[in-house]
């Protein structure tokens, strides 16, 4: 399906309290466009279910479950296993959380939602922190970054860690189908939500999703965020179907500077504190490409 063909019919419609250029909003408008009506949402706390489902407003039009914070994985497996055995084996489950739904909190139970091949799909959308409580660090936050747990001092300087690399951890569950995505990249977006509609048994996809009051950038500038993310290597965009994985597109390998500089989130970080973040990120292109030919 081109861009121009997605269903005018909203699935999650306007009316959402999202901040202004939220990535979340716009990946959920659009992921809802593309698996349609007989899919049913399993969500934890995060911004997506303040934003979509503050009672009494709720602005899914798909039936929407709201469940703990550790459980996404697990409360989808059972929605989706009552809805076979009653002979339904059509209707799409999706568990969709932030990144710390799922990175951290909801990992165990995703984990073993995975390794039993359930027939669900799972979405992370990863903003990098836990933005709903008011941006905390979370597994998923980048090395460098400034969040109100990894705050910018004397003593420390940002977040010390590197990013968890959740979509390897998924793909070593070899479930049919993991992919990346971007809300930047939409064309890409949509062909693979459309192959996860199609596929039957366990499927994850990690969207990136800006977010401009927690990463302190414009709110005009969301999808130039995430194709400076991919330019730079920071975000790979990839999937891996049945053990095969792609890489749908080659980084430029642009500075990681540049894209730094578009964030206030990042705008303490030494110049010794790029190169730590410049030398991951050549790492980690290096190991997507061998990874890539290894299983291919
Ligand atoms: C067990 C539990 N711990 C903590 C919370 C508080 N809480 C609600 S939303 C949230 C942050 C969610 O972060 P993330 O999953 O990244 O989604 P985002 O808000 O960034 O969209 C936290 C810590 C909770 N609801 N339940
Ligand atoms: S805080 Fe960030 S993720 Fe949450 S609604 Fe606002 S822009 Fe979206
Ligand atoms: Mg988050």
């Amino acid at each position: 399906m081109k861009l121009k063909e997605l269903p005018d019919e909203e699935m999650f419609t306007r009316g959402h309290t999202a901040c202004a250029g939220c990535g979340g909003a716009i990946a959920v408008r659009n992921l809802m466009k593309i698996l349609g009506k007989d899919t049913v949402v399993v969500n934890p706390a995060c911004c997506l279910l303040i934003f979509g489902a503050t009672y009494p407003n709720i602005a899914w039009k798909v039936p929407f479950h709201h469940v703990a914070f550790e459980n996404t994985a697990a409360c989808a497996t059972g929605m989706a296993r009552a809805l076979r055995a009653k002979g339904d084996k059509d209707t799409l489950v999706m568990g969709i959380a932030g990144d710390g739904g799922t990175a951290d909190i909801g990992l165990q139970a995703l984990s073993g939602a995975a390794e039993r091949n359930e027939d669900i799909l799972y979405v992370m959308y990863d903003n990098e922190a836990y933005m709903n409580t008011g941006i905390q660090r979370s597994g998923s936050t980048p090395f460098g970054a400034w969040t109100t747990t990894t705050p910018v001092g004397k003593v420390r300087s940002g977040k010390a860690n590197f990013k968890k690399d959740m979509p390897q951890i998924m793909m070593a569950h070899n479930v049919p189908y993991v992919a990346t995505a971007s809300v930047g990249h939409i064309q890409d977006f949509i062909n693979k939500f459309e192959k996860a509609k199609k596929i039957k048994g366990f499927r994850y996809i990690q969207v990136f999703t800006p977010c401009p009051t927690g990463w302190r950038h414009d709110t005009a500038k969301t999808i130039e965020m995430c194709k400076m993310a991919v330019d730079t290597g920071m975000w790979t965009l990839y999937e891996c179907e049945n053990g095969k994985v792609t890489i749908n597109r080659k980084p430029k390998m642009t500075p990681v500077s540049e894209y730094l500089k578009a964030q206030g989130r990042f705008r303490h970080m030494t110049e010794e504190d790029i190169k730590t973040l410049q030398d991951w990120v050549n790492k980690k292109w290096e190991a997507d490409q061998k990874y890539a030919q290894i299983k291919s």
